[in-house]
């Protein structure tokens, strides 16, 4: 999965991609690792326990193995992860991050990065938007002492974004109309769907997202009849329809810490909004990273680290982060992108073994693999996420929790561990 962070220049998108993307160094290597200097992977932990901890209840029921000891550096975890880490049962699952920059007036006329700006968007999964909750920054993301009516502001800040991608999907829809409008003539309905489904696959559209953008186009305006007669707003109205499906768009509510009130509360979304302090959660990983503190991401509070040397000066700007971390319940900034990866995305961590007995791969690792998929994948889609051959060869998965076999439609959801079986 990708997600994009995207926004008027000065908001923090750098700082929220720099924060979630610093993980701690035990983090075992993400084989991706360079892809493009904007594009990086955030680890997120997985919304159940993992699995090693039912393994371990089961390892100490039948006296194979003591119960945790308080000197336990993985805090009772025992799985071996290829990718990721996993302490306290807390399993870290990767996703991609992509710092977008580039959003101007007029993106969607080419200005700026202007194309190249919205295929970046186009090939992400799901945008978070940050915006500037303190007022620090003017409508092109010029540094200021502060905007009059955060509130407002915040507003038009928000639509300036949904107004590009208005603009850019109505433009790929003019491209095509009178061949959308032939096709109506021809085929009717279904044709105008299909002529959608097709202009805009590239940008990642389902038959469900054209559907939905033609219904809520319907409630408006009532039927589709003849659109060559269309006037210019129902095209436009179209295009909004379409935005709204293709693109939600989350909101970090940002620099919530100098904010006054909640000003984010008049912003109306599509998706998400969640106040976010991004340079805090920046500090906060270098801190961890550095070893004087042991913080979880998402977490509302930290401890200073056994062992960590920290001058006066150091030990009251922790304290100072501590009580503004407690007051805020966090620094938003894990909590909204694992609500988009795990909410608003629909996504599910499932745990494929080679045996189901022992939950380990043929290396004997146990638990190496977590894998972010859509909730309800079937089994034989998920044997082709782990390996093509794996897929073309399937015969049946066991799931390793009941033991109990399953067939290549059978819908994994999330937590589970799965056995597939193969011919060899
Ligand atoms: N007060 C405050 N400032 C922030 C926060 N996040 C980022 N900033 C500051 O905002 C400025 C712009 O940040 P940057 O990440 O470069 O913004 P970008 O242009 O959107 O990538 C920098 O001075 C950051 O330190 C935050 O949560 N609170
Ligand atoms: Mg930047």
């Amino acid at each position: 999965m990708r997600i994009g962070l995207v926004g008027k220049p000065n908001v923090g998108k750098s700082t929220f991609y720099s924060a979630a993307t610093l993980a701690k160094v035990d983090i075992a290597n993400y084989p991706f690792c360079t892809i493009d200097p904007n594009v990086g992977v955030a680890f997120l932990a997985a919304p159940q326990p993992c699995p090693c901890k039912d393994l371990r209840e089961r390892f100490e029921a039948d006296g194979r193995m003591e119960p945790v000891s308080d000197d336990d550096a993985r805090k009772g975890s025992i799985c071996e992860p290829r990718t990721g880490s996993c302490i306290g049962h807390v399993r870290l699952v990767p996703t991609f991050l992509v710092d977008v920059a580039g959003l101007v007036p007029g993106a969607s006329e080419g200005r700026g990065r202007g194309n190249a700006f919205l295929s970046d968007l186009a090939n992400c999964d799901a945008l978070i938007q940050v915006v500037d909750a303190a007022g620090l920054t003017d409508i092109e993301g010029n540094p200021i002492a502060a905007v009059d009516d955060v509130e407002s502001s915040l507003k038009q800040e928000v639509e300036f974004l949904t107004d590009e991608l208005d603009a850019w999907i109505g433009g790929l829809l003019r491209d095509g109309w009178s061949r959308g409008a032939r096709r109506v003539q021809a085929e009717g309905d279904k044709g105008f769907t299909s002529f959608l489904h097709e202009r805009f696959t590239g940008l990642g559209a389902t038959l469900g997202h054209v559907l939905g953008a033609i219904d809520a186009f319907r409630n408006q305006w009532g039927d589709v009849d003849t659109p060559w007669m269309w006037e210019e707003m129902r095209i436009d109205s179209l295009a909004l329809h379409l935005r709204s499906q293709l693109f939600p768009i989350h909101i970090a509510a940002n620099k919530a810490d100098s904010a006054k009130g909640t000003p984010w509360s008049a912003i109306s979304s599509n998706g998400m909004v969640v106040p976010t302090m991004a340079d805090f959660e920046l500090a906060l990983r270098r801190a961890a990273q550095g070893d004087m503190i042991d913080y979880s991401p998402g977490s509302d509070s930290f401890e200073v680290a056994e062992g960590a040397n920290l001058n006066p000066a150091q030990e009251n700007a922790l304290n100072a982060m501590k009580d503004k971390l407690s007051a805020s319940g966090g620094t938003g900034v894990a909590t909204l992108l694992s609500e988009v990866l795990f909410n608003a995305l629909a996504h599910v961590v499932v745990y494929p073994v080679a045996d189901e007995g022992s939950w380990k791969d043929n290396d004997g690792k146990i638990l190496p693999d977590a894998f972010v998929v859509p909730n309800g994948i079937e089994a034989k889609a998920l044997a082709y996420k782990v390996h093509s051959d794996l897929g073309d060869c399937f015969i049946r998965a066991v799931d390793a929790r009941t033991r109990r076999i399953v067939g290549a439609e059978h819908e994994c959801k999330d937590n589970d561990v799965i056995k597939i079986h193969a011919k060899s």
